[in-house]
């Protein structure tokens, strides 16, 4: 694996650097992105982002999240380095790289890391991309004692991204380092509160019965120690939205008692996709894995192509009943 210093000096050393994340961004992919896009451009770096995804609303209110369009899905000619950040798969980078001649960096959180970069930097400690990118930033130069807008801005993404990848600092995953770098950043006057609510409370009314709706048909099933939820796609259409993002849906099944496992099982274009959450020791990654798929120990997710709602439903429980008894 390289180190930091390695990494900063090649990013120094670069012309434009694209930036790009997984597919599907979530507040650790986005807010690691864009605080090292943010801070690159402090740094009079010619850097932007490559994204096929658009943000998702409750994460515009970072600075620079205008920038993914969903239209710039690869790196441009002169680009000398794309950093990807928060991916464990070069198959769900959110950029087509096939053609990239320069070099791919690859920072990440994820265990199932299949270092995919020229360069490497895997921290399974980190509870988030964030946090690697937090001494990145460092490294790179820039001062965290420093009370600008713009280091604040910068630090609203890290922050963000900390809060998202551990459940509001709620998760195992959460360490003393987690908290260092979040305290570092309120003391530079990084609004906690403002990103809870922009994060949080900033839901549509219709999401509310999209929930609604997912709550009223979950089961639970292997002797009560399994919660499952099921989004077909006719629920966005009798609602009129699109489903999106369902972290926040799957987290009620497991708030029940005596749940270990909570599932969600969404319905999408070209098949089904799967999130696993688990509360205590079982490794929900190992079921991941086993279909496909791929995360953390107490989070994981696998897409199934061309696999309808029933049958991936079937799938899944048959794993997790083996692992179970
Ligand atoms: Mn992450």
């Amino acid at each position: 694996m390289n180190n930091l210093q390695d990494i900063s000096r090649i990013i120094l050393d670069s012309k434009k650097i694209g930036i790009t994340y997984h597919v599907s961004p979530d507040g650790d992919a986005v807010g690691s992105a864009l605080a090292l896009l943010n801070a690159l451009k402090k740094l009079k770096k010619d850097a932007y982002l490559i994204s096929k995804d658009i943000i998702s609303e409750n994460l515009q209110f970072l600075k620079g999240a205008k920038e993914a369009t969903g239209n710039l899905t690869s790196a441009t000619e002169d680009t000398s380095i794309v950093v990807v950040l928060d991916c464990g798969n070069y198959e769900r980078i959110s950029a087509d790289l096939d053609t990239f001649k320069g070099s791919i960096i690859n920072i990440d959180h994820h265990v199932s890391n299949d270092n995919y970069g020229e360069l490497n930097y895997i921290d399974t400690d980190a509870a988030a991309t964030a946090e690697i990118v937090f001494e990145l930033l460092e490294e790179l130069g820039l001062n965290f004692n420093e009370e600008t807008d713009s280091i604040k801005n910068i630090g609203t993404c890290l922050y963000t991204s900390l809060v998202t990848d551990t459940g509001a600092f709620r998760h195992s995953n959460v360490t003393f380092r987690t908290h260092t770098i979040a305290a570092r950043l309120k003391k530079i006057g990084v609004n906690n509160t403002y990103i809870h609510q922009n994060l949080f409370d900033n839901k549509s009314f219709e999401k509310i019965r999209l929930i609604g709706k997912a709550l009223n048909g979950m089961e639970l099933l292997l002797d009560r120690k399994v919660s499952l939820i099921k989004i077909p796609i006719s629920y966005g259409n009798e609602l009129g939205i699109e489903i999106g993002d369902t972290s926040d849906i799957i987290s009620f099944g497991l708030q029940i008692k005596g749940v270990e496992v909570a599932v969600l099982i969404k319905e999408v274009e070209n098949g089904t996709k799967v999130s696993l959450r688990s509360k205590d020791k079982f490794d929900v990654r190992n079921i991941a894995e086993r279909l496909g798929g791929g995360g953390h120990v107490k989070a994981a997710g696998i897409t199934l192509k061309g696999i309808k709602l029933e049958e991936a439903k079937d799938k899944i429980l048959e794993e997790i009943e083996k692992e179970l008894l």
